[in-house]
């Protein structure tokens, strides 16, 4: 019998999560909403109870002919006739159940790492439940959170073994999020076949509709990190959109909310004012929760991080990630320091980023090819030759399915799927701190009003930015990098008010080339 592993629903007991609900009503109620499978998981009650619970929940799934499974207890497996178990590592091991319970139960397996996986498959497990993606209240003990990459890697790693496995991702799982965890967890081969969920279901209000909403997520997870990339891939076609979409920001001034390092703060601000956006520089993760519902883009910013900060990231990204809010990451001296190393890790695994942009030190560090140590947060000179730069840009993006920006004397920017050089800016931008960092805030702003093609509106950005650059080192009151700040927020502000009068004579200096 195949087994359809699209909405799988785990059952919780506890006060915290099914409150005063009555339990089989709401598995009854979830399968309508379009739960394919269920999991009877309770770690409290004692064999009498399991017993009585197991067989009104298999009554109730036989009718709609969904399979049930049993958490743990392969002995209650057997006695109420359930169709299988699912089995954490602490409890029973697969050959044991296989054997008591016979060849034709189903028996899945919780995989959190790459060998749980294969010592799982190999030893003829049905199916994986793969996580923890996201943290959860759900369950205390989980071992360690392994977000969307953590999925992918293993999903990568089951592709080239011999049996295929169907898969489902748990921990964290909502209809906020279900999308974005089917769809960046989906390595080039393999993606997930279902995704597992408890309090998104269990602790809803309407378990029909809680689960109606899920299904319609999981149907319709999009296929494609760029709808607009076949459409959108000549440098003319790019370039013929850029002004109307400078000028939509300058009409929408959209939320900025940086989130970013002590050195910056006042430049990165008034650069999000003098291209048309409204800045609001909150480090506080908890007021993400209020700012991501307004329409904005965070910059995450990993300079000066402290525990506080990054506790406070966390939140934030958490806050954007639920609302589909665009994110984009620079992780400032990546490879800097063991804190910072790790800070990359925590991030990588909390959530999605729409855009990660940084040297070519910092994209190695986020790709997880160690560079040795960087000195400090200064670009450093690169002796890798384009091919290379490409390579890691094209692979973080496709990897992470989102947008990369590897900045240096060439821009590369790729999604994985289209990739160019951009040679645009002007030395002094390397003479003044925090140029890099203030380029996150101009293309975060972008990405709030342009949502269609990620890659494009991070490319409108690079443009106004770098051509705003040239231009102010062009002005004769212009003699050095001091005199360069004022002159380069001039020259962002005149060309924001240019674009509303429709005037973009400035993007004819555009060197774009497609790679
Ligand atoms: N197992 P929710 S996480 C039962 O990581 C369970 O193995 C997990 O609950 C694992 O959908 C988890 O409410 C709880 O986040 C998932």
């Amino acid at each position: 019998m195949a087994v359809d592993y699209s909405l799988y629903l785990v059952t919780d007991s506890t006060q915290a999560i099914l409150g005063d609900k009555d339990l089989p009503s709401v598995v009854e109620a979830a399968i309508e909403g379009g739960v394919t499978i269920v999991q009877y998981r309770d770690k409290k009650s004692d064999t009498a109870d399991l017993i009585r619970m197991g067989k009104q929940l298999h009554a109730i799934t036989k009718k709609h002919n969904v399979p049930l499974l049993v958490n743990d207890h392969v002995g209650i497996a057997q006695a109420i006739g359930a169709e299988g178990v699912h089995l954490g590592q602490e409890d029973m091991d697969l050959q044991t159940a296989r054997r008591i319970l016979g060849p034709g139960a189903i028996i899945g397996v919780t995989a959190n790492n790459l060998s749980e996986a294969v010592v799982a498959t190999s030893g003829g497990a049905d199916y994986l439940g793969i996580g923890t993606v996201h943290a959860t209240p759900t369950k205390g003990n989980t071992k360690s959170i392994i977000g969307t990459a953590g999925v992918k890697n293993i999903l990568h790693r089951l592709s080239t073994m011999e049996q295929a496995i169907p898969t489902v991702a748990i921990g964290g799982i909502n209809a906020s999020n279900v999308q974005r965890v089917m769809f960046q967890s989906k390595s080039l081969s393999k993606g997930v076949d279902g995704v597992a969920v408890v309090s998104a279901i269990v602790a809803a209000s309407d378990s029909k509709a809680a689960a109606a909403v899920l299904r319609k997520s999981i149907d319709n997870v999009p296929t494609t990190m760029s709808p607009k990339a076949k459409e959108n891939q000549k440098v003319e076609t790019l370039l013929s959109q850029v002004p109307a979409i400078v000028k939509k920001l300058g009409e929408m001034s959209p939320l900025c909310h940086n989130m970013t390092n002590l050195v910056v703060q006042n430049l990165a601000a008034n650069v999000a004012l003098s291209i048309g956006a409204s800045p609001i520089m909150a480090n506080y993760g908890e007021e993400a929760k209020d700012l991501a519902g307004l329409g904005g883009a965070l910059v995450l910013n990993m300079g000066t991080v402290t525990p506080d900060r990054l506790l406070g990231y966390t939140t934030a990204m958490r806050a954007y990630n639920e609302v589909g809010g665009p994110i984009l990451f620079d992780p400032v001296g990546a490879g800097a320091t063991e804190v910072r190393r790790n800070a990359v890790k925590t991030l990588m695994s909390n959530g999605y980023f729409d855009v990660i942009k940084g040297n070519e030190n910092e994209i190695r560090t986020v790709l997880g090819e160690s560079m040795g140590q960087q000195k400090g947060v200064d670009s450093g000179a690169s002796t890798s030759e384009e091919a290379e730069k490409v390579r890691l840009a094209k692979q973080l993006a496709a990897r992470e399915r989102n947008v990369v920006l590897m900045t240096g004397k060439t821009d590369y920017l790729s999604d994985g799927e289209r990739t160019y050089a951009i040679k645009n800016g002007h030395a002094y931008l390397g003479n003044i701190t925090g140029s890099g960092c203030t380029l996150g805030t101009t293309i975060a702003a972008f990405l709030a009003v342009h949502k269609e093609d990620r890659l494009l509106a991070a490319l409108a950005g690079i443009l106004m930015y770098e051509i705003a650059a040239e231009q102010a080192a062009a002005r004769d009151d212009v003699k050095g990098p001091g005199t360069f700040v004022p002159g380069f927020l001039d020259q962002l502000y005149l060309m924001a008010a240019d674009a509303s009068q429709d005037d973009s004579e400035w993007l004819k200096a555009a060197k774009v080339e497609i790679l």
